[in-house]
């Protein structure tokens, strides 16, 4: 063969070799959306690394808003979304800021946990008119349903009737209840409130002899539950609390008194957080129903699907448990807030 065409024959074979080695180096096929790096969508459809998601959360009164911060920032970070957080430190004005600010930037999508039900038509329209979808996560918010796109989150009204049935159990049907009612005109607070009512007000004998709000934190618990003591004593036979964090602060403020919680006084809570499988073990709480903060990777696969034009339910309510003093040592283990 003469020298010169297999020259031209190498060259040939050398330029094709570097094209496929470059294409290669875009990722296992040549193809771009497999570069990790990759920030194009697929088919028109948006990646995980294409979306911008704005997130105003409430703030971080108790051990389960902990959970559900981490929830969402760890899913985040795995998925390579770009997250932009606020913690509005339990004020509404401090998350109407924070939409009005991801409308600002323009995100794919706004996530929020609504302190209260009401105060969102304003701004909630302004996200609309801007074309930002809005998924509620944790708590409702009292708004027309074409201001928002999905609710992820417990059935408060739920948890409520199973902690009545719980404390109908443990009361035998007779006996005086004090009440820690969670943060004012918060989802969770009028729906835990209103559940239990709907169950115990077939049980004639079993009284709420007060009620007063510790706002969903410890050291308010501790403060209202050190009133009721002051004011009923010896004369209450139990307390329901709307959340884990204010029952631990009334344990304490009932040793101090004198009594024994969990045993004197019985003691009901919700959320399952890992200091209430702690208190079962120690015998000083009875029972603990399961409101799940885990929301992050359901979160941010629902904003996906959202953005991409894909339905979505109006509510998806999260899987949720009771959990007693019987098997909490073996459990708490695996609790992961
Ligand atoms: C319930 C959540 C409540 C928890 C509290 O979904 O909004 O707020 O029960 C938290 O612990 O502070």
């Amino acid at each position: 063969m003469d020298y010169s065409f297999t020259k031209f024959l190498n060259l040939i074979s050398a330029v094709f070799l570097i094209f496929s080695l470059a294409a290669c180096g875009n990722g296992q096929n040549g193809n771009v959306t497999d570069d990790p790096r990759s920030t194009h969508s697929v088919d028109g459809k948006k990646t995980y690394k294409d979306l911008v998601v704005g997130y105003s959360q409430i703030g971080a009164e108790s051990e389960w808003r902990t959970g559900n911060t981490a929830s969402i920032k760890e899913a985040a970070e795995k998925l390579g979304v770009e997250l932009i957080f606020d913690d509005a430190q339990q004020k509404q004005e401090n998350q109407i800021k924070a939409i009005r600010s991801f409308i600002a930037q323009q995100v794919d999508v706004i996530g929020v946990s609504p302190l209260t039900e009401s105060g969102w038509d304003s701004v909630f329209q302004e996200a609309k008119d801007a074309g930002i979808p809005i998924i509620l996560v944790d708590r409702r918010a009292a708004v027309p349903e074409d201001l928002y796109t999905s609710y992820l989150g417990s059935d408060f009204y739920e948890e409520g009737r199973r902690a009545a049935r719980v404390m109908v159990d443990l009361l035998d049907g007779k006996g005086n209840i004090v009440e820690l009612v969670g943060t004012v005109g918060s989802a969770p607070a009028i729906d835990r409130y209103a559940g239990f009512r709907e169950v115990i007000k077939d049980y004639p004998d079993m009284k709420i002899i007060a009620s007063a709000t510790g706002d969903f934190t410890r050291a308010k618990g501790k403060e209202v539950m050190e009133a009721f003591l002051q004011l009923h004593g010896d004369e209450i036979d139990a307390l329901y609390a709307h959340n884990d964090d204010m029952a631990i602060g009334a344990i304490k403020a009932i040793e101090e008194y004198g009594l024994r919680p969990g045993v004197d006084i019985k003691i009901v809570s919700i959320d399952a957080i890992r200091d209430a499988f702690q208190a079962m073990i120690d015998g000083k709480l009875n029972a603990t129903v399961e409101c799940n903060p885990l929301l992050g990777p359901q979160f941010l696969e629902l904003a996906l699907k959202v953005v991409n034009g894909e339905g979505a339910p109006k509510w998806i309510p999260s899987e949720e448990h009771i959990y007693f003093p019987e098997n909490a040592r073996e459990i708490l283990p695996t609790r992961k807030y």
